[in-house]
């Protein structure tokens, strides 16, 4: 009888690096304002550096917006609602979102690597999944341009005028995408502000702006920190505010807005359960857990940062997923085999750090695969804490990061029970052979999108948005524009 070979040393089965080239990209030293279709400097003179948190290398200065920038941008958009971009025809304005559209495609790989520079996101989730969806939300809202008057607003929908739209650093590119498409489509002109800590695909897309021919003011980047979001959405000549970010920002600013009469949307933080069940496909959940809570290291509303499993298949589930988790590789945001980037700041990954010390703390038990940090930037294994009851902060507080909470449950009853038993309600998951009880739990799940038997699916077409402490107002579809037409 002959031996079967001895399994080959680990080490062979090591990927080889397979970077992305970082050529495509050409970074300038430092980036102005984005204002009435020129770049130009914040009246002040005041910038800051933004970085690449995989290395902690400077990338580019940028201009940092104050009040009298706010003036300007949103004097430039009045102008352009009034006198450009309103008046003109949907057919119009549909061509030139298309233009948009198929510039973000041609320069897509640019937009891939600058995205993956300057936020520390894998290149492959960047390359795949951030620009064809920026794409396809300014092609998808083209459609809608010439359309307003069959899309149920009434015959006669009209825009709402200046909006002024802030958003967060965890998809910069495809953020920007959902505020811009949809209000450009209905005849609104913008004020965008993205994160402080991802600049940089903002200001590529105002280049792409500029090669589309928009008439100047239509889109005005305003590059800053908190105080420039804060000075914008207080701005009296914001006829709309659009609020993507936390929780406890958007509670400020529904304080804010209160009682002046101007309309608001907000997306904020989740908390989601993704619900497993015994009967469950259990190998395709287990993707769908590691897909749900490790892609984008975490940073993502909708993450499925609670894991809800069924106590009889609890072990097992576990096991595999331990064993998958040991497979993935982190590092290098731009080498094409990465599956977990770099977290997006040292503020971030305090937070992390912070919240797993305290479920540590209150008797959660920690484990994270043997993996090697790299020595510079900004680095968080991931993490499964099993053992988590629901009083512990991490199963009640949204983590941001690349960190799963498990808990348990018997029935379907006790499922939905713990799944609603937080003051959000973005998203959750269901996974379960049966589509009667995929029925009977996204009827009763307080959420806004529940994804059966897959998760983190997006598609421009189809509305996302939020209960209760995750916000009001919905992004994308049909129902995307409702929120920026007068009515
Ligand atoms: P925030 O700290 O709230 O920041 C979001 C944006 O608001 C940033 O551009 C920020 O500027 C700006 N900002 C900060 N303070 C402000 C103020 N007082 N007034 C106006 N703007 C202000 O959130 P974050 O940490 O960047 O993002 C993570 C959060 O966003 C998470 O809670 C996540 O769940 C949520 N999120 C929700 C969704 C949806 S669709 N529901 C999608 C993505 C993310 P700076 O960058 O300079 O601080």
């Amino acid at each position: 009888m002959v031996d079967a070979a001895p399994p080959a040393p680990e080490s062979a089965w090591e990927y080889a690096p397979a970077p992305e080239s970082r050529e495509i990209v050409s970074i300038a030293p430092g980036y102005g304002l984005f204002i009435n279709g020129e770049f130009t400097p914040a009246a002040d003179g005041k910038h800051f550096t933004t970085l690449n948190p995989a290395t902690e290398e400077p990338l580019a200065e940028v201009a940092e917006a104050g009040e009298r920038d706010v003036d300007r941008a949103v004097a430039a958009a009045r102008t352009a609602f009034q006198r450009t971009w309103g008046p003109m025809p949907g057919t119009d304005r549909a061509k030139y979102l298309y233009r948009i559209a198929r510039a973000i495609q041609e320069r897509a790989r640019e937009f891939a690597v600058l995205e993956s520079l300057d936020n520390g996101k894998p290149i492959k989730e960047s390359r795949d999944v951030d620009v064809p969806l920026a794409a396809a939300h300014f092609f998808y809202y083209a459609g809608w341009a010439d359309k307003l008057e069959h899309a149920g607003f009434g015959p006669q929908p009209r825009p709402l005028g200046v909006a002024g739209q802030v958003i967060p650093w965890n998809f910069p590119l495809l953020m920007a995408a959902w505020k811009l498409a949809p209000a450009l489509a209905a005849g609104n002109t913008c004020v965008l502000k993205p994160a402080e800590t991802t600049p940089l695909t903002a200001l590529l897309l105002a280049e792409v702006i500029q090669q589309a021919g928009l008439p100047p003011g239509t889109v005005n980047i305003l590059t800053g920190d908190g105080a420039t979001g804060q000075a914008l959405v207080s701005h009296p000549g914001v006829d709309k505010i659009a609020f993507t970010g936390s929780t406890e920002v958007g509670k400020e600013i529904l304080r804010a807005v209160a009682g002046t009469g101007r309309k608001l949307t907000l997306e904020l933080g989740g908390k989601a359960a993704n619900v497993v069940f015994d009967d469950a496909p259990l190998d395709q959940a287990v993707e769908g857990i590691v897909n749900g809570i490790f892609f984008n290291q975490g940073h993502v509303c909708c993450a499925g940062s609670r894991l809800l499993v069924q106590e009889s298949v609890a072990d097992m589930v576990l096991d595999r997923l331990k064993r998958r988790l040991g497979t993935l590789r982190l590092g290098d945001p731009l080498d094409k085999n990465t599956d977990i980037g770099a977290i997006n700041s040292r503020q971030q990954l305090d937070k992390i750090e912070q919240l797993t010390a305290a479920g540590e703390a209150e008797g959660a038990q920690r484990w994270s695969p043997p993996c090697l940090l790299p020595t510079a930037g900004y680095w968080f294994p991931p993490t499964v804490f099993s053992g988590v009851s629901q009083s512990h902060r991490i199963a009640r507080e949204e983590i941001f990061g690349p960190v799963l909470s498990v808990l348990t449950f018997r029935t379907p009853e006790e499922a939905v029970a713990k799944a609603n038993n937080t003051p959000y309600g973005l998203s959750a998951g269901v996974w379960t052979d049966k589509g009667s009880r995929i029925l009977w739990m996204t009827q009763r799940l307080r959420a806004g999108v529940v994804w059966a038997n897959t998760y983190n699916r997006f598609d421009p077409a189809s509305p996302f948005g939020g209960y209760r402490e995750s916000g009001f107002g919905r992004e994308g579809g049909r129902h995307g524009l409702a929120a920026y037409i007068d009515g």
